[in-house]
């Protein structure tokens, strides 16, 4: 039986990767999931799992290097997927600090605990072990607005935000383990995920809630910047399939040929909640595109992404299933019937994060 090591398995990806885990291997794998349970790390994500007898959450924090060692030492661990991060764009602008710190030195913790676990003697790696680097397409910078424009695995790094510039520092290391040691790890890259479990601080869970409470939808800049949306499960699956079939020592970039203006993206969630609120629902009333509000830009804010997925499903044979139309409507779904999340997401911290951010624009 495989034993994996998740990190970060209460955050948005981590729990949906630990959900499409059990679903797809049962009681064939292992899985303990070792979170700090920052702001963004939520247990409530994992109840439907919590339970089971394949399944230990640790908390703890990455960078503490004798807890994660003692992880090692206690289990045989054969997979590390790495997903712990400070993850969002205008937090590392406000505080780039613990960016570096969770996100730098917290990978490189994990791979020194990682490498002195399954190192042989000789300095070759025991048979079987991998460890999968979680990170972004933003460590490439920013594309013109042109549709020909992609990121692809070799396109050199160039990242602005700190955010993606702590990203890009830990790839970095991952890349140097790799050729230092042969580390037997791989790196992916992903364009921006929505779905279940997403903290509403990101751009898609901010706007559904804001709009069914009749909240203004608070769009940076000309609202024209382009992401290439990725329903979460097919994020999990890609990452699985890498981590099983990839070649070591690769990188691979994962998206969802969905590239679409942050605006076009806030009229589709507008015009899919007025179809998906029943008649008589309070709620349609306060959802309306008059609540769109242009406010300043996110600073150094990136103009475009789009990933070109090519290498991964030449080799793989993994592409994206699920079509925005049908993801979105999954999501919408997911935050109707999960109105006390949402409830517990924006209460507390949360909500003194967002009186900040947004009370002067
Ligand atoms: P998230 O913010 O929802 O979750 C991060 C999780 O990591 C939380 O549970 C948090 O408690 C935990 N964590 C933070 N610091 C920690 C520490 N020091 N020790 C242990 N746990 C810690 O993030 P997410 O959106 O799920 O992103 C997960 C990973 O995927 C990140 O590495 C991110 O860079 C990458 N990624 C995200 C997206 C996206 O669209 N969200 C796209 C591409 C890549
Ligand atoms: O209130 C908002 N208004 C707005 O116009 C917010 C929160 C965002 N935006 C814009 C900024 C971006 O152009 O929407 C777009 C998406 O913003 P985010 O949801 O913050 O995502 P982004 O900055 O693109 O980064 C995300 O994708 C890549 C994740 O947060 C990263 O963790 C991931 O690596």
């Amino acid at each position: 039986m495989r034993t994996y090591l998740v990190t970060g398995g209460a955050g948005f990806i981590g729990s949906n990767y630990i959900h499409y885990m059990f679903k797809k291997y049962g009681d064939d794998i292992r899985i303990i999931n070792v979170d700090v349970l920052t702001y963004a790390g939520n247990l409530e994500n994992l109840k439907a799992v919590e339970n089971r007898d394949n399944y230990t959450f640790v908390r703890a924090d990455i960078c503490d290097k004798e807890a994660i060692a003692k992880i090692f030492a206690e289990n045989d661990i054969d997979r590390v997927v790495h997903f712990a991060a400070e993850s969002h764009v205008d937090r590392s602008i406000a505080n780039p600090e613990v960016f570096v710190q969770t996100n730098v030195l917290g990978t490189a913790v994990m791979l020194n605990c990682a490498k002195a676990a399954w190192e042989n003697a000789d300095g070759t790696f025991k048979e079987g072990k991998k460890f999968l680097h979680v990170s972004t397409d933003e460590v490439y910078g920013s594309l013109p607005d042109d549709e020909n424009a992609f990121f692809y695995e070799t396109t050199p790094y160039d990242p602005h935000s700190p955010y993606s510039a702590s990203k890009a520092s830990s790839d970095m290391l991952v890349k140097a383990y790799m050729d230092t040691y042969k580390f037997p790890a791989n790196i992916t890259n992903c364009s921006n995920n929505y779905g279940p479990y997403q903290f509403p601080e990101k751009f898609i869970p901010l706007m559904i809630n804001n709009a069914l409470n009749g909240k203004k939808l608070p769009v940076y800049g000309d609202g024209k910047n382009v992401r290439d949306w990725l329903y979460v499960e097919d994020h999990a699956k890609a990452i699985d399939m890498v981590q099983e079939q990839g070649k070591l020592f690769e990188t691979y970039n994962i998206g969802g040929h969905n590239e679409k203006q942050n605006i076009q993206i806030l009229n589709i969630i507008l015009d899919t909640l007025q179809e998906m609120l029943p008649e008589g629902d309070p709620r349609k009333e306060l959802v309306s595109k008059d609540l769109i509000t242009y406010v300043e830009d996110r600073k150094g804010h990136d103009r475009r992404y789009a990933i070109a997925p090519d290498k991964i499903k030449a080799e793989i044979g993994w592409e994206p299933e699920t079509m925005f139309k049908e993801g979105i409507r999954k999501t919408i779904q997911w935050y109707f019937e999960n109105e006390d999340w949402m409830k517990n997401a924006t209460s507390g911290d949360y909500q003194k994060y967002y009186e900040a951010m947004y009370s002067n624009k």
